[in-house]
């Protein structure tokens, strides 16, 4: 069930991406639509998820109410739109379910690291939402972050995606095990969603794809 892929093409106006994701018999048919530059994207997922990360299966549903959870909520390819932080040809989204401080950290084929101490890539990588540095609780949605490549076309190579428990803020001190959840679009479909429990100082990589 962990073998899918799907193809995707845009115009520089008006893109039009019909997706057809076959996971465990079910079949789920997306349209997302976007102003991107001109794309071809084709990728599958690359290997059975390792070191605990469990894969979840999709429980969109079309029309419904997007909400800020790091999941695409409406079947739409876009995780999270009008939450404050953006979509694109590649977007990473990682949520959590505790006051602790998770990180999200993005390696692009090119080797570039986008996290909360290098928030932009030569790649045009960004990350737009970084969440509980310092324990801050004032930002809206502190409990997710988000990386997305948008007006460029993603660079062709691997792409790992890793999250990291930072343990030395008093907020993850009391916090413990905490359940981070990292949802992948690609091209404008969900490539995935991947779960794992970390602990304090716990350094875990979700998921690993290629872009052609
Ligand atoms: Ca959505
Ligand atoms: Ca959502
Ligand atoms: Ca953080």
């Amino acid at each position: 069930m962990n073998d899918y892929r799907f193809a995707f093409q845009s115009t520089a106006t008006l893109l039009t991406a019909m997706a057809f994701l076959t996971t465990g018999g079910c079949y789920v048919r997306t349209t997302a639509r976007t102003t991107q530059p001109t794309v071809t994207v084709q990728t599958q997922q690359q290997q059975p998820q390792q070191g605990g990360v469990v894969f979840v299966e999709s429980s969109c549903v079309q029309g419904a109410q997007e909400i800020c959870n790091g999941l695409d909520d409406n079947c739409n390819g876009q995780i999270d739109e009008g939450c404050g932080y953006s979509s694109g040809d590649v977007q990473i989204t990682l949520a959590w379910n505790t006051g602790a401080d998770l990180d999200l950290y993005v390696y692009d084929p090119q080797g570039n690291r986008i996290y909360y101490g290098q928030p932009n890539s030569p790649t045009g990588g960004v990350l737009d939402q970084d969440a509980r540095g310092n324990c801050n609780t004032s930002q809206p949605n502190n409990r997710i972050e988000n990386v997305y490549w948008g007006g460029v076309r993603p660079p062709s190579g691997r792409y790992t995606v890793e999250v990291h428990y930072w343990a030395n803020d008093a907020c993850s001190a009391n916090a413990g095990p905490t359940t981070g959840v990292v949802s992948i679009s690609v091209g404008g479909s969900i490539l995935g969603t991947y779960q794992l429990m970390l602990v304090g100082d716990q350094r875990a990589t979700f998921a690993t794809f290629d872009i052609p």
